[in-house]
Order: structure tokens, then C-alpha cells, then sequence
């Protein structure tokens, strides 16, 4: 059994990958939800979404979030009447947030409307939330920005949507972390597996909040030799998001070696991209072994070869 530590766009990407390589129902992915947010009283669980909808085959390609041949009746209507919609969600996406949020509501815990979701979906990959506890990424602005003064903490979506991320930050948290549990299955897995991927998804507010569930952490640096991560920097910059401003403005090098050095306790192997091949001696000088690869998923074929670069690492 393969377990997968994933954001949004960018661990989608390698899980779909590696369901190329080994079989679906031996995967577990854990995912952030350190982007979820409450709007419209529907629970939004992003990262947890892009990676069930990539998973099966209907997501938007041009976004990598959200879902494809999407209509967008519901926010134009919601426009008219003055409502919300900085955060665009489409005519079938909401269908998931309405079912999630009334599942809830119910009782039933997100791991479990996760499990739904992804069955629903015909998705064979176990998606695990990282936590069922509410834990929600905030960021304090190191500059005014949209109107918003420096010093002042925003939610994730406000910073990374409202504000598309293009202002400098000072510090991240995880609200409620200290208090949240890993959601069922989640150590268990880690214990278990044959090898544990970290996608290249943002080391800080992606993989960052799934680190700081209690017990995540060292749960994994047990498992280090079988860890693999798959470098989210590539020539010193991220491919998709602001992963290597935030590592820069948080006082990391945007660079592999940083990321080596962030994750050195518990990665026992990075994977970084040919183009960063002259930084293998620095990486291991970290501690940590090198691997060089395309990492660059350009397609579904240099996801699966990449994926077939992890797992042999692992081995
Ligand atoms: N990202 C955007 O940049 N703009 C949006 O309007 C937006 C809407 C949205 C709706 C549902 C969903 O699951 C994701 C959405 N995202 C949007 C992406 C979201 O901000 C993710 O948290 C990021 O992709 C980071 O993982």
C-alpha cells in the first residue's frame, strides 16, 4: 500500500501518475484541508476536491481545480442579486459542496462524505482528509494589499484567491491544529506503508498543515527512509502558485536545497528535476539522497514516468 501526502493541483497531478503505475485501491492519498472554508454556508474542502475530481477524470485541465464542462448559472444569477462571488463556484461543484455540507450536517464525519464523494466518482484511490477537526491555514500580510492593511491575518482563499496571492506575507498558522486529530486511517497508513510520496505540492501551506497534525510529523520521520518527495521547486521557482515566494518570504531558500533542508527530518529522498541536477551534491549534503528526473508533469505520460521514478526510489 502506497500513501500519498497531497495539496491541490500539484499532488493531483503525480496521484494521477502513480494510479498509472500501481493499482488504484493501493493508493491512499492524504490530503490538505487547510484551504477549506465556509461560503454560502457550504463547507468548501478545495485541495480534497481538485484531488477526487483529477482522480476521476472530470476536472477543469486549464484550472486544475473545479470541475470541466462546468456552467456557471448559479454565480451569474448570485452576481445579479449582489451575492459573493469572488470565489467562483460552478453549477456542478456546488452540487459536491451541497452534498458535503448536508452530510455534515447530519453528522457524518469528512473523512466518511470524503469516502462518498470519491465513491460517487468512481474513484478507487482511498482520499483521506489530513484531519476531521477543523483546521484553517491563515496568513498575516507583510504589506496592504486590496485593501486589506499589513499586519492583518487573512483566511487562506482571501489570500490566495481574494488577493491572488500577489502580496508578501510574514507569517502562516494553522488555526486549530494543536487541537485536531489525524482523521482515521491516516497514521495507520503512514505505519503500513510500502512507501510514502509527498507530492510537489506547496511545501508550506499544502504539505505544511498536514505536518502539523498531531502525530503526522513523527509518524513520518519514523518512516523516512521510505519517504520520497518530488521537489515542488524546480531552477528555484514553483511551477504553479506561490510556493516559492511564501518559502522566501518564511526565511526557507527557494531552491531544492532549501526544500532538502525544510523536510530533511523526515524525507529521506527528494526528487528533483533534471534541470536542478547540478544541486544533487548540495542536496545530499543535507542529508538527503537525490534523485534526478523529469519532474515537469507536462502529461499524463511524464506523470506516470515520474511516478515510476518515486516508487523505485522508495524501493
Ligand atoms: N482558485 C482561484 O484562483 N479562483 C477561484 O475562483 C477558485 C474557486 C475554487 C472553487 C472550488 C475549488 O475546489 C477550488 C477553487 N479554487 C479557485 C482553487 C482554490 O483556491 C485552491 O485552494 C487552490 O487551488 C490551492 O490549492
Amino acid at each position: 500500500m502506497l500513501v500519498a501526502l497531497a495539496g491541490g493541483v500539484g499532488g493531483a497531478r503525480l496521484l494521477s501518475g502513480l494510479v498509472q503505475v500501481v493499482d488504484p485501491a493501493e493508493v491512499t492519498a492524504v490530503v490538505n484541508t487547510g484551504d477549506d472554508m465556509t461560503l454560502h454556508g457550504l463547507h468548501i474542502s478545495p485541495d480534497i476536491d481538485t484531488v477526487v475530481y483529477t482522480l476521476a477524470g472530470v476536472h477543469n485541465r486549464s484550472t486544475g481545480w473545479g470541475v470541466a464542462t462546468e456552467s456557471w448559472n448559479v454565480m451569474d444569477e448570485l452576481e445579479r442579486l449582489g451575492g459573493e462571488t469572488w470565489f467562483r463556484l460552478g453549477d456542478r461543484d456546488l452540487a459536491t459542496h451541497l452534498y458535503r455540507t448536508q452530510r455534515l450536517g447530519e453528522g457524518a464525519r469528512l473523512h466518511e462524505v470524503t469516502t462518498e464523494l470519491a465513491r460517487a466518482r468512481g474513484v478507487e484511490v482511498r482520499v483521506l482528509p489530513m484531519s476531521d477537526d477543523a483546521v484553517r491555514t491563515r496568513l498575516v500580510l507583510a504589506e496592504s494589499a486590496g485593501g486589506v492593511a499589513a499586519g492583518t491575518e487573512v483566511a487562506f482563499q482571501h489570500y490566495f484567491v481574494g488577493l491572488r496571492h500577489a502580496v508578501t506575507v510574514s507569517s502562516v498558522r494553522f488555526d486549530g491544529v494543536a487541537e485536531a486529530s489525524p482523521a482515521p486511517g491516516v497514521l495507520d497508513a503512514i505505519g503500513e506503508a510500502e512507501a510514502v510520496v509527498v507530492c510537489p505540492s506547496n511545501p508550506v501551506v499544502s504539505i505544511g498543515p498536514i505536518l502539523a497534525v498531531p502525530g503526522v510529523r513523527k509518524a513520518l520521520v519514523a518512516r523516512r527512509e521510505q519517504v520520497v518527495a518530488v521537489s515542488p521547486i524546480v531552477a528555484g521557482a514553483a511551477l504553479k502558485g506561490p510556493a516559492d515566494r511564501l518559502l522566501v518570504e518564511l526565511g526557507h531558500e527557494s531552491t531544492v536545497v532549501g526544500v532538502a533542508r525544510l523536510h530533511a527530518e523526515w524525507v529521506g529522498t527528494l526528487v528533483i528535476d533534471e534541470r536542478d541536477a547540478h544541486l544533487k551534491d548540495a542536496v545530499e549534503a543535507q542529508g538527503v539522497r537525490a534523485v534526478v528526473a523529469p519532474t515537469i508533469m507536462s502529461s499524463p505520460q511524464v506523470a506516470g514516468s515520474l511516478a515510476a521514478v518515486v516508487l523505485d526510489a522508495a524501493r
